[in-house]
């Protein structure tokens, strides 16, 4: 069974510039964070994973790194992160730092010098090119829009950045390059760290000889070229000897089109590469052709056949990342349940469908309130490069419809999860008591923590018994996962079995009322009730239940 105690915790993601702001610059900080330690601790996580604090412009908000080892003005001091490490480990808390090694800050030193000339030594620490026929060196397009060549006068080359222009793209060809990196990522460990999440980790090994996309026409992500590229487990399993096998710490790779069989090797029991990854399936499933941006209704049938692909082909032989929220897509009530009338009940069901299944669980902050998606009237309120480079290349070059797009952004914008952490329901939520960097989502006064502390029916109180359960129950942890009612319309249901127990996890993914029927292979003798999320008649029969909207149960079997 292959125990593991990163296969047992559950990680709480902190996205530190709207966490909570101590001196009311309207930019969370690292003492904010650690004025709320005890807030953590009371909802029962074990791993903190905190999104990027390092030196930055904050192009790509933190995710442009300048100097990998100081922190960033806005967010404190080195003290400060030491003060915040000693509270988390005195909490019985771990701490997970986000790598971001694919690209670097254009403002890096190794950037300005490599830019200088063609035989600096750090020329190669990037990936230039010369253009060819005064056109970029291929036809890929970055994730933010545009090409993803950048022209530069000084050595009259292009440089690749697959994100924005100040985010250069890092050169894993180069063994130098890459101890810089396992330098790094020591000196972090032996500050203390517990481990790494990895940006775009599987984006750092590119095909041979850059190709261009075929067909000619610019393609938005021309992943077969830069995705799980030739050489990129070489260098996971370098970086693995090098550095992550010489500590007991957690890794998790951010892996955007990375398939089961991909996941099976990152993310390998024998333990040569990382512990798990973030993959994007379910993540796309509400993306026509093109994109993110062509939004599409998603069903019920495809989250049903890919998590379930997910969970049987890593089974045994890998280990899954369990997540529907992070800082990238929007917040998982609005976008899976129903963030109107029955915002509590899916948020409930959304966290149990979640919580249940095969693999380490991640709540991004502000999950645990069930905050929701926002809708900023002006295009001027969002403050994502992402949104604005799109809204750019799309309505002001490319004469797409505004509404169409605004409403793109309300569905799909990163800023529907970067919206202020909801604290109170005093003025800014009680996340600053300055003016904060992005306005915060007006239902801050029905929805915030202090609510949700008072009330023993509230999600963040769900979620404490979420986390409970799964220190209680090993089959949580390491049960099998097997999907049931396969065909059933409105009901995700699944088993999970270990020994003589079994878990029978029932979602009611709609508005509306369902029957379920347990399949009749499946006997039992006595059945309990670990978690639902509506009061229910206690003889109800297990064999036939009327459902209410986004109602979940989680009967144990034995
Ligand atoms: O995101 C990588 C990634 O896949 C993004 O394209 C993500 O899918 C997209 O933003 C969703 O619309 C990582 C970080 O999580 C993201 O915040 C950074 O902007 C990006 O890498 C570059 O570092
Ligand atoms: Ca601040």
């Amino acid at each position: 069974m292959n125990k593991k105690w990163w296969k047992e915790s559950v990680v709480y993601q902190i996205y530190p510039r709207s966490f909570n702001d101590s001196n009311g610059d309207g930019i969370g900080d690292l003492k904010g964070i650690t004025l709320k330690l005890d807030y953590l601790k009371e909802l029962g996580i074990d791993v903190v994973w905190l999104s990027p604090v390092y030196k930055s412009p904050n192009d790509d908000n933190g995710y442009d790194i300048s100097d990998y080892q100081d922190i960033m003005d806005e967010f404190g001091t080195m003290k400060d992160w030491e003060e915040l490490l000693d509270g988390l480990h005195s909490r019985g808390m771990k701490l997970m730092m986000d790598l971001v090694v694919n690209h670097s800050s254009d403002e890096h030193n190794w950037f300005v010098e490599s830019r200088k000339s063609k035989d600096n030594e750090y020329r190669d620490y990037y990936i230039w090119r010369p253009g060819k026929d005064g056109e970029e060196p291929n036809n890929w397009t970055s994730f933010f829009s545009g090409s993803a060549w950048q022209y530069d006068e000084q050595t009259e080359e292009y440089f690749l950045h697959l994100f924005s222009k100040k985010q250069p793209d890092l050169n894993w060809e180069n063994p130098v390059l890459r101890k810089e990196i396992y330098n790094m990522m020591t000196w972090w460990l032996e500050k203390g760290v517990d481990g790494f999440r990895m940006d775009v980790i599987n984006l750092i090994s590119k095909a041979d000889g850059l190709p261009s996309a075929p067909g000619g026409k610019r393609y938005d992500w021309g992943g077969e070229f830069f995705m799980n590229g030739p050489r990129v487990h070489e260098y996971l399993q370098e970086m693995n000897r090098e550095v992550l096998s010489k500590y007991d710490m957690i890794t998790v790779g951010e892996c955007p089109g990375a398939s089961p069989e991909d996941a099976a090797r990152y993310a390998n029991d024998e333990g040569t590469e990382l512990n798990m990854i973030f993959t994007f399936e379910h993540m796309d499933l509400d993306s026509g052709p093109g994109g993110k941006w062509n939004v599409k209704p998603w069903k019920l049938a495809d989250l049903k056949q890919v998590m379930t692909k997910w969970q049987k082909e890593l089974e045994g032989r890998g280990w899954n990342s369990l997540y529907l929220n992070n800082h990238d897509q929007p917040r998982m009530v609005s976008r899976f349940g129903n963030d109107t009338e029955y915002r509590v009940e899916s948020a409930k069901m959304l966290g149990t469908f979640l919580h249940m299944m095969q693999g380490t669980p991640y709540i991004y902050q502000g999950e645990e309130l069930g905050m929701t998606n926002v809708r900023f009237d002006s295009l001027e309120d969002y403050n994502d490069i992402e949104i604005h480079n799109m809204y750019r290349e799309k309505v002001i070059e490319g004469n797409e419809d505004h509404d169409k797009i605004m409403n793109a952004i309300y569905i799909k914008g990163r800023d529907n999860a970067r919206t202020p952490m909801q604290w109170d329901d005093s003025k800014n939520a009680g996340f600053t008591t300055g003016t904060p960097w992005l306005k915060v989502n007006p239902n801050y006064r029905e929805i915030n923590a202090e609510n949700a502390l008072k009330d023993p029916d509230s999600i963040f109180s769900y979620y404490q018994k979420l986390i409970k359960l799964r220190k209680e129950h090993e089959i949580i942890v390491y049960g099998t996962y097997d999907l049931i009612l396969e065909d059933h319309p409105s009901i995700y249901a699944y088993t999970r079995t270990l020994e003589d127990e079994k878990l029978v996890v029932i979602c009611n993914f709609t508005g509306e009322e369902a029957t379920f029927r347990l399949p009749e292979n499946i006997t039992y003798n006595s059945a309990e009730v670990l978690i639902e999320n509506y009061r229910f008649e206690e003889n109800d029969s297990l064999s036939s239940l009327d459902l209410k909207p986004y109602e979940t149960r989680v009967y144990l079997l034995k």
